[in-house]
């Protein structure tokens, strides 16, 4: 690394989920990027499997973007929308209910995917309060599921190095089932085949031991991410629907990952033809130029919240920046991007060739199942015996090596690459990642 780019110390920024040490002993920095790659401070192109971490969807540098970022800054720098209105903001509320499932375009502004989980877990108690409900307290997660980590998303997320350390979690949270079932689904193309009305039924049991009367929302991705890219079983999501319908429990659909044309369609609530009462966003809202992160509400749940406050403030909740003018022109201008550039359709378009891609590595060692859908993939590994996650963080630093990014966890490799890659690019994905599982033991 060039002097001139190496800071004096790596000790004083204390890295979120990164091994710390490890990595300040053998720093990977980037100074640069643009496109689908990366560059690093000593020059080298990496090719970016995993957008960033899931959210620089258009690719990264976009000129459109970063133009819109710049005028805004001079133009207005700040201004709370606290009691006060900045024109951006409105408009961009506009633009995503647009693109969210009829009737779910009620947008509140928050600054990450972990603030717009809390957010949404609290507007979900606050109107079942407004609707003189408020014995209807209790929150459903999922084992595995991951929600940020903020209080209210490791209660109800499902990773248990998240919650161990931090004692009582949020009370009265209960978790359905994971769905991941390797031993009947491996290596399915797409949505599994088995499992999907039993997994969902488990939420019958927590109604049948709590009742209804006292659930207030279950929260799911509609595709786990975090937790090594579980794809839901064939029916899973909409007899999800059917269930919290039937028992008067709000269903939010987490698309902190799957928002945005990760699965080729604006939101996966789109692209299963499951509406859910409430959906989170944030990473690509803004293309993840500025930080920003949004929760779309059911028109119901807005008005219903607003008919009944007893205050002339109806909700109290809010962040310094929410709806900031700069996240706003950044959102804006990613939408535009979306749009323009067809990029919802286009990860439609190139999902077969990406499925067909990464099943290839089927037969590469280690390999005990891979996962897809839309523009997402997982291969997970079987764990080196007294070693787990050791064999995908090798592999991480192989690929790393060979000039592709992937991300890992535990054993899993997980893949998010821009929606704006190449077939060629795909290939090359692939290619390293098998040379790196035939270099490791
Ligand atoms: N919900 C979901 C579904 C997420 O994937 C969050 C909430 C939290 O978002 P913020 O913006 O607070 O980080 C996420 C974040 C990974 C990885 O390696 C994924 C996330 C974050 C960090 C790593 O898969 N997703």
């Amino acid at each position: 690394m060039p002097d001139t780019l190496r800071p004096n110390s790596l000790d004083a920024f204390w890295m979120p989920f990164t091994p710390n040490r490890a990595f300040k002993a053998d720093p990977r920095m980037v100074v640069r990027a643009e496109g689908v790659h990366y560059y690093t401070s000593d020059g080298r192109a990496i090719l970016d499997a995993t957008s960033g971490l899931w959210c620089c969807a258009a690719g990264h540098g976009r000129k459109r973007i970063v133009e819109a970022i710049q005028r805004a800054a001079a133009e207005l720098d700040y201004a709370t929308t606290f009691n006060l209105g900045h024109p951006s903001a409105f408009e961009f509320a506009n633009r995503l209910g647009e693109i969210t499932p009829d009737g779910i375009d009620r947008i509140f502004f928050t600054n990450s995917g972990s603030e717009s989980a809390d957010t949404a877990l609290k507007i979900a108690l606050a109107y079942h309060r407004a609707r003189g409900k408020p014995g209807k307290y209790r929150l459903i997660g999922r084992e595995r599921g991951y929600h940020g980590t903020n209080f209210g998303g490791i209660s109800v997320g499902g990773i248990v190095r998240n919650r161990m350390t931090y004692g009582p979690m949020v009370a009265g949270v209960d978790h359905l089932p994971h769905t991941l079932d390797i031993a009947r689904n491996a290596f399915s193309r797409g949505e599994p085949e088995h499992g999907g009305a039993e997994f969902a039924d488990a939420l019958e049991r927590i109604v049948a031991l709590h009742d209804a009367s006292t659930i207030a929302a279950v929260i799911v991705e509609p595709v786990a991410g975090s937790t090594g890219v579980i794809v839901p079983p064939k029916g899973y999501l909409k007899r999800l629907r059917e269930l919290c319908t039937r028992h008067d429990i709000l269903l939010i659909f987490d698309e902190v990952i799957t928002g945005f044309g990760r699965l080729g369609a604006p939101f996966a609530a789109q692209y299963f033809d499951v509406t859910p009462d409430l959906i989170t966003m944030a990473k690509a809202i803004t293309n993840a130029a500025v930080p920003m992160g949004a929760v779309a509400c059911s028109r119901e749940i807005y008005d219903t919240i607003l008919a009944n406050a007893d205050t002339p403030i109806e909700l109290f909740h809010g962040y310094t920046t929410s709806g900031h003018p700069l996240a706003c022109a950044a959102g804006l201008a990613a939408l535009d991007t979306y749009r323009d550039e067809k990029l919802f359709e286009r990860a439609a378009e190139l999902a077969p060739y990406w499925e067909d891609a990464i099943h290839a590595l089927r037969d590469a060692p280690h390999v005990i199942d891979i996962r897809n859908l839309g523009l997402i993939g997982g291969i997970e590994l079987e764990p080196r015996p007294g070693a787990a996650t050791q064999r995908a963080l090798e592999a991480f630093r192989k690929c790393f090596d060979a000039g592709v990014l992937v991300r890992v966890t535990g054993d899993i490799i997980a893949f998010s690459p821009p929606l704006i890659v190449e077939k060629a690019q795909i290939d090359r994905i692939v290619e390293t990642v098998r040379a790196a599982l035939r270099q490791i033991a």
